[in-house]
């Protein structure tokens, strides 16, 4: 195929030249407009569509909103707003609508100069999409009109076409993602599309979002539509949750420049959920909205302990923690000119939003107190319950210092540690069992790599608090094996490994044991996966025997060859039942030498998505874990190869 250069034009200004060089730079150097190359990129070519046809929702003029995944790999957003406009602009001559889908919006440098916006972030981001699609078809239905026009890597390849008369107003975005810049994949994932999908509906209250995929032999189809808006959001965190009270607080405040949504119920669990969004972007590093969130809740609480006698004059204030503990949360901002920070770019940096929205709690929430006191008087004590067990939990984590410091090197004893000292190289498996334990620490290569064995199952971080946790001896060791403390007290760069694999049996408790390990470190050591430290071992599925040859098969589609190749011959076929099969030569050549091993590296997808898989898998609602592992039994949502 190839690719036609859009020449500059004569009609064009030499500002305009410049813009029409900015699609080439965004083919040149995708990752700068899209993040990543990778599936995350790909996906975010659906965000960058769908948010501007959720602008035209807030804008008041869409209320549906249709996504597709087509057989052809394709993807369809259709939405029924006003359409993007068609005229010819005097000043270039041109569709505007032409324009919208070629121009970069780069944070508003070029785009006063040749096309002004009427309204807002309108279009922004269709153009980047645009380039980095082999062939994007765009039809408008406006003033009476539908209207086409088609692109090939950026380019027009036709005019906007006037292709028949039609009713209503709406606009249709089809591409195909160019596989020479998603070199990796050009497949989108169905749940990836969907959670996102589910929190745009949530985030916009009212506005009913349809996702189709017609990839596969069934048609998959979900319609997201909430009324309650962030309120159903925090009743769809809490579904496998036990609530402390029924209503989900809400409030709201608004001004010129910003306008703050919160909802908020706490459970009868130990985990902290607050997702907070500034313009429907999941702020993941938190910012002033949470920080304004936080200051005003702690404030509250504790001023209504006060009044009603829980805390005395002598006591101290109830802490952030522990007014947080079992609260799920969702605060949604919207500010009209964002600053976003951080490293991943979802830290909220505007600091007139911290009091913004600290003033709007400090006002609503001691009047959702003084009509709801029953709840209140719950969540009060449940804080201050929380502030009593994190005395405790202090005490035995003093405890675990004090016990690391006894050891001589300050190292589990039931470690067996590697000789290398520097994290980059080195490996920690943590391994199910003594006995798997001893073959993994023969096998290994002692240089580089350490062994862990976890005996029995480790304590569930879902159902104990931290206290209860850290007496647990095989999170101790696992803790100051890793170096770098737990919690908000976690330094990363003190980790003494940089990839931590945890290598468990092929079978229902080993996946047990792996489910409880990820959730610890998930609740506890989060940045261990964030920083993509965290790996699951694939020891082999099955043995085959022929004669006295043993061969370990790794999967179904090469178990399949092999029989193939032994026709004829007899052979005996075994499911590999436990490490302890294997002898350490095995164990070394199947799943832990380098050079042909595979590791899956563990992920995290949407958090809340990850929220609701552990709390589903690890809380109380047995029912809801039942269904759950039965619906995902083959199916390790929160892992990403
Ligand atoms: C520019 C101006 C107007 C709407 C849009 C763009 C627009 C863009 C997209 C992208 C997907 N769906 C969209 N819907 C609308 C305002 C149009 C007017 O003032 O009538």
């Amino acid at each position: 195929m190839t690719r036609p250069k859009r020449t500059a034009n004569a009609s064009y200004g030499a500002d305009s030249i410049q813009v029409l060089e900015g699609l080439e730079a965004v083919r040149r150097r995708p990752a700068m407009y899209i993040g990543t190359t990778g599936p995350r990129g790909l996906h975010h070519l659906i965000w960058e569509i769908v948010d501007n046809s959720v602008d035209e929702a807030l804008a008041g003029f869409c209320t549906r909103i249709d996504v597709t995944l087509l057989a052809n790999g394709g993807v369809r957003v259709r939405d029924n707003g006003r359409g993007i406009p068609v005229d010819k602009r005097s000043d270039t001559n041109e569709s505007a609508l032409t324009t919208v889908m070629t121009t970069l919006h780069a944070g508003g440098k070029f785009d006063s100069d040749v096309y002004q916006m009427s309204g807002g972030l309108h279009g922004v981001g269709i153009s980047v999409v645009n380039a980095l699609s082999r062939r994007l078809v765009v039809e408008v239905v406006r003033q009476g009109y539908l209207w086409e026009q088609i692109f090939e890597f950026g380019e027009p390849v036709t005019k906007v076409k006037r292709v028949k008369p039609m009713k209503r107003t709406g606009t249709e975005v089809t591409f195909w993602a160019d596989p020479e810049i998603f070199e990796e994949s050009t497949e989108y994932s169905a749940k990836t599309v969907i959670t996102r999908l589910r929190e745009m509906a949530f985030l916009t209250k009212g506005l009913e979002i349809r996702f189709s995929d017609e990839r596969g032999e069934e048609l998959v189809e979900e319609t997201f539509r909430y009324a309650g808006g962030i309120v159903d959001f925090v009743k769809y965190l809490n579904a496998n949750r036990d609530p402390i009270h029924n209503q989900v607080a809400y409030f709201e405040h608004k001004d010129d420049n910003a306008e703050v949504e919160i909802a908020l119920q706490w459970t009868s669990g130990y985990t902290e959920t607050v997702l907070s969004f500034a313009n429907n972007i999941n702020t993941h590093e938190g910012g002033t909205h949470e920080e304004g969130f936080r200051t005003a809740l702690t404030k509250a609480i504790n001023d209504f302990a006060r009044s009603r006698g829980v805390l005395k004059e002598k006591d101290k204030n109830l802490q952030g923690d522990d007014v947080r503990e079992g609260l799920t949360a969702v605060i949604s901002a919207k500010i009209s000119e964002p600053q976003f920070e951080g490293q991943t770019k979802t830290k909220l940096g505007n600091t007139e939003i911290r009091s913004f929205v600290q003033k709007a709690m400090n006002q609503a929430l001691p009047e959702w107190f003084g009509k709801h006191p029953g709840e209140a008087r719950r969540i009060v004590d449940k804080a201050s319950q929380a502030a009593r067990a994190r005395a405790a939990a202090r005490q035995a984590r003093d405890l675990t210092r004090r016990k690391s410091l006894l050891e001589s090197s300050g190292l589990p004893g039931k470690l067996s540690d590697c000789s290398s000292k520097d994290p980059e190289v080195s490996e920690l498996f943590i391994v199910e069992g003594d006995s798997a334990g001893g073959s993994a620490k023969q096998a290994r290569n002692s240089r580089f790599q350490a062994i862990l064995p976890i005996r029995g199952k480790i304590i569930n971080v879902e159902k104990n608090r931290l206290a209860r946790v850290l007496q647990n001896n095989e999170v101790q060791s696992l803790i100051t094996a890793i170096g770098t403390g737990i919690g908000e007290e976690l330094e990363i760069t003190k980790a003494r490994y940089n990839k931590i694999i945890i290598l468990t049996d092929a079978d229902v408790d080993g996946a047990h044991i792996r489910t409880l390990l990820l959730t610890f470190f998930f609740r506890h050591m989060r940045e261990i996966i964030e920083h993509g430290y965290m790996y699951i071992a694939q020891p082999p599925l099955y043995s085959v025997k022929v004669g006295t040859k043993t061969t370990w098969v790794e999967n179904d589609a090469d178990l399949d060859e092999i029989k193939k190749g032994l026709e004829g011959r007899k052979f005996n076929v075994q499911r590999f039942k436990g490490l302890g099969e294997m002898n350490a030569d095995q164990l070394w050549e199947t799943t832990m030498d380098p050079a042909v091993r595979t590791l899956l590296r563990v992920e995290l997808v949407e958090r809340f998505s990850a929220e609701e898989t552990f709390s589903t898998l690890m809380g109380t609602d047995v029912e809801a874990r039942r269904r759950f592992i039965q619906q995902n039994a083959k199916d390790v949502r929160f892992l990403d190869a």
